[in-house]
């Protein structure tokens, strides 16, 4: 018997309203049912308006999808901090979620890195076919560290040979790549055009002395019984994502990187509101995760997918792939996938994260790993051995 009941991934895309120069018609003719976006315009920190919010939701409506993750709401550095107003941003937050719930909305997405989200030294990185990736470079990132930056005590944070690589590549830099390599280190949150200065930086990072891992995983841990709560009385998903790299970045501690990091993170507000956004290409960018074995283990509470592939090397580089190359085994992922999807009965939001410059992305300009033809090529192969596995799985040959 054909059991075709079994369930598909939702499709999506992000889309960072509407300034991104990739619209709605783009997203929904490559095949998306959803949508993935954020107020980006509202102050962290802030209440989410129940009038904000739908009027974005109109938005979608109108394009005909549905707006399915919100991605994301993000955690002011206060909270992080535990420092100034993060009790209002608490309360804040849980009024958003409110709000959200009040709006049909049913994801929320969020990450817990401090001062930075993801990083990345090239933003251009040219393959072999001519299109261009997003590449991190572990010697051009200690050499911004150390002599650009200048930032007190990094020399701590390395060994002798990395600041000896770091110190041949930056004396063999170029003034253009020196400004290049400095401008893509300090590109900010995505979704806002604004990047640090060198001084803001470095002020920002000065606010974290005296913040480790352990005590940045407490107040993660105190947000987390303070919000979970909230959200699973509202019927909501939290999903956290990640940190890009999943380790520590200029002397800042990084929680949320590891199988042991998410177990612990889900463990510390037990509830099936309490649950990940699975990142391939971040989890994927450290050899010692097992993201089948994670997958496998947090199947249950895996509220959104974010599908891209990582290519490491022995020096602690890596660039992004495209989505069934490189070091992860999406044919393994997407199988596992199903199988959650068919426990659960439920189809889990996904989207391809990032992409590659190609054909005509190579003319514009977009938010950084965010072009129209290189995520719609990485959709379209996902979505591709996705039908080919669930074909297998549901019908029965001849
Ligand atoms: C990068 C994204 C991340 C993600 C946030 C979620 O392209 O996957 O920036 O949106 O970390 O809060």
């Amino acid at each position: 018997m054909n059991d075709t009941s079994m369930k598909r991934m939702e499709q999506t895309m992000r889309w960072f309203g509407p300034n991104d120069p990739v619209s709605l018609a783009d997203i929904r003719q490559a095949g998306c049912t959803g949508v993935v976006t954020a107020l980006h315009h509202i102050p962290v920190g802030d209440v989410w308006t129940m009038e904000e919010i739908l009027q974005r939701k109109a938005l979608i409506e109108e394009a005909g999808m549905t707006w399915t993750v919100i991605e994301s709401l993000p955690v002011s550095e206060d909270i992080k901090k535990q420092q100034d107003n993060y009790v209002v941003h608490i309360e804040n937050y849980k009024q958003s979620l409110r709000h959200v719930a009040a709006c049909g909305l049913k994801v929320v997405t969020y990450n817990f890195m401090p001062v930075l989200d993801w990083m990345r030294t090239d933003i251009s990185w040219l393959m072999p076919d001519g299109s261009r990736a997003l590449y991190f470079e572990r010697a051009a990132f200690v050499a911004f560290d150390l002599f650009m930056l200048k930032r007190p005590g990094a020399e701590k944070d390395y060994t002798a040979d990395e600041i000896r690589k770091a110190k041949y590549r930056f004396d063999r830099m170029t003034d253009e790549e020196e400004e290049r390599l400095f401008h893509n280190a300090l590109l900010g949150l995505p979704g806002s055009e604004d990047r640090f200065t060198e001084d803001q930086i470095l002020t920002a990072l000065e606010t974290y002395k005296g913040i480790d891992a352990a005590r940045l995983k407490q107040h993660l841990f105190y947000f987390l019984q303070e919000v979970i709560p909230v959200a699973e009385a509202l019927g909501l998903q939290m999903a956290i994502h990640p940190d890009d790299p999943p380790y520590p970045v200029l002397g800042l501690p990084r929680v949320v990187s590891t199988e042991k990091d998410a177990a612990e993170l889900l463990a510390a507000a037990p509830s099936t509101a309490n649950g990940l956004c699975f990142c391939t290409g971040s989890f994927g960018a450290r050899a010692d995760n097992d993201l089948l074995h994670m997958l496998k283990r947090f199947g249950d509470q895996v509220h959104f997918l974010h599908l891209r592939n990582t290519k490491r090397d022995a020096d602690g580089n890596f660039y992004e792939a495209d989505h069934l190359d490189g070091d992860t085994d999406m044919y393994e992922i997407i199988k596992e996938v199903l199988l959650i999807q068919q426990r659960r009965n439920c189809s889990i939001p996904m989207r391809p994260d990032h992409g590659h410059q190609l054909l005509d992305d190579l003319q514009k300009e977009t938010y950084p790993g965010y072009s129209a033809i290189g995520r719609l090529r990485g959709l379209a192969e996902l979505r591709g051995l996705e039908y080919g596995i669930w074909r297998k799985m549901t019908y029965t040959e001849g």
